[in-house]
């Protein structure tokens, strides 16, 4: 006999969860419904549903069957009651902070955060009275210190973007928790296949789906998943008022699509990125390698007990620096040159003059961003022809920097 869908594997609840085909006439693959409105069978009907009285679609920018389908889903992924879908990560980021925040309120946020949270924080929600205050997060002592009765938010990536730091997702989410404030996870870099915040006891958890999630760097899209009740604020508060950042529901398809494959994904991009960090390990260009899965990386072992693998993700430093860096990436012929994460294509990508511009050299510096890092997100492609390719180009930045000193 079959199982119930929440007993299911990953997989199988990535396939199939919260779609029957039988009740759509057979469809194997769910239908889209690409409609921006829909028509109520009375006034008194609509009425109802705009009063909450009764249940039934009214605007896509509130609900659509397909991005339930995928709210669903992600939902059962994550191991939490509800989803919503938004049109991007920073649609998912902001609406959440804008529905759980007012002014006065205290936010505590980790060291290192990708270069747009960190701008909304600052250029964002600081303009509205709202306490933007960092901690080192790597530090469950420091967490401690830093919560006040005015925190009411605790945020975190873990690993962080793009210096690969990691949270102890279990203890903070415990020490926030013991002070009332809720905990919100980004769960971009891990995917709920490596990682379930939820189930170490975190609040919220949400993704830029634009990476991993949909996988093919074809959609913009963002995910938050949490309780029923929250969700619900979440969708009427950030969502339909405060951003309007509504998922298309032809990339809400897009996104189920991606998620079929996400567990057969995931573990190449980990198995790829495994392959370039031991290269880059034994490099003798290299001066520091920032991978979970490598005994240099000062959290190993929380690394290997909160996720289920070391993802797909690292960030290095050459020796030379900014410089021979530069080098290094104009070098590469088959890795591509470009920002974003979790594409089939491997990328690399330099944090200071790209995604993390939008922190001063000061900040960077005071929030553990070097100058110097590379950042790149393994892909699919054949480790042979990615290994191949970073030696190359590690050999011509190599050479050239040499010729450049001499
Ligand atoms: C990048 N990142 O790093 P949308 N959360 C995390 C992210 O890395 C991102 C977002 C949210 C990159 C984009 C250029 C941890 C984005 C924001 O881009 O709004 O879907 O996600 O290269």
């Amino acid at each position: 006999m079959a199982k119930p869908p929440q007993q299911t594997g990953f997989a199988t609840r990535a396939i199939h969860h919260g779609y029957d085909p039988m009740s759509h006439q057979g469809a194997l693959v769910p239908p889209i419904y690409h409609t921006s409105t829909f028509a109520f069978p009375s006034v008194e009907h609509g009425a109802a549903c705009f009063a909450g009285e009764a249940q039934g679609y009214l605007y896509t920018r509130i609900a659509n069957p397909t991005l339930a389908l995928l709210e669903t889903r992600i939902a059962a992924l994550e191991g939490g009651e509800a989803g919503v879908a938004f049109a991007s990560g920073m649609g998912a980021i902001t609406a959440t902070l804008w529905t759980l925040l007012s002014p006065g309120d205290e936010i505590l946020v980790d060291t290192t955060l990708y270069g747009c949270t960190f701008s909304f924080l600052h250029h964002g929600l600081a303009r509205f009275g709202v306490v933007v205050r960092h901690c080192d997060m790597t530090s469950p002592v420091a967490v401690q210190g830093a919560l006040t009765p005015q925190t009411k938010v605790v945020y975190f990536e873990t690993p962080a973007n793009p210096n690969m730091r990691l949270v102890d997702i279990r203890q903070v989410s415990m020490l926030a928790r013991a002070k009332g404030a809720i905990t919100v996870v980004d769960n971009t870099y891990c995917t709920p296949y490596l990682q379930r915040p939820l189930e170490l006891g975190a609040d919220i958890v949400l993704h830029s789906a634009t990476k991993y999630l949909s996988g093919h760097g074809d959609v913009t899209a963002g995910l938050v998943v949490c309780d029923a009740p929250t969700a619900e604020r979440i969708r009427l508060v950030g969502l339909k008022d405060m951003t309007g950042a509504v998922l298309s529901p032809l990339d809400a398809n897009l996104v189920l699509r991606g998620l079929k494959t996400l567990a057969l994904r995931m573990e190449r991009h980990c198995d790829n990125a495994k392959a370039i960090a031991a290269l880059l390990a034994h490099h003798p260009l290299v001066e520091r390698l920032h991978y979970p899965d490598h005994p240099t990386h000062p959290q190993r072992v929380l690394a290997l007990r909160q996720m289920r693998r070391a993802g797909g993700m690292i960030a290095f430093e050459l020796k030379g620096g900014i410089e021979t860096g530069r080098r290094f990436m104009n070098a590469l012929k088959l890795v591509t040159r470009a920002v974003s994460l979790g594409d089939p294509e491997t990328l690399a990508q330099h944090p200071a003059s790209m995604t993390h511009s939008t922190y001063t050299p000061e900040e960077r510096a005071a929030h553990g961003i070097p100058e110097g890092l590379v950042r790149v997100s393994a892909g699919l492609e054949d480790p042979e022809d990615l290994l191949a390719d970073f030696e190359q180009a590690l050999t011509t930045a190599s050479e050239a920097s040499a010729q450049a000193a001499a």
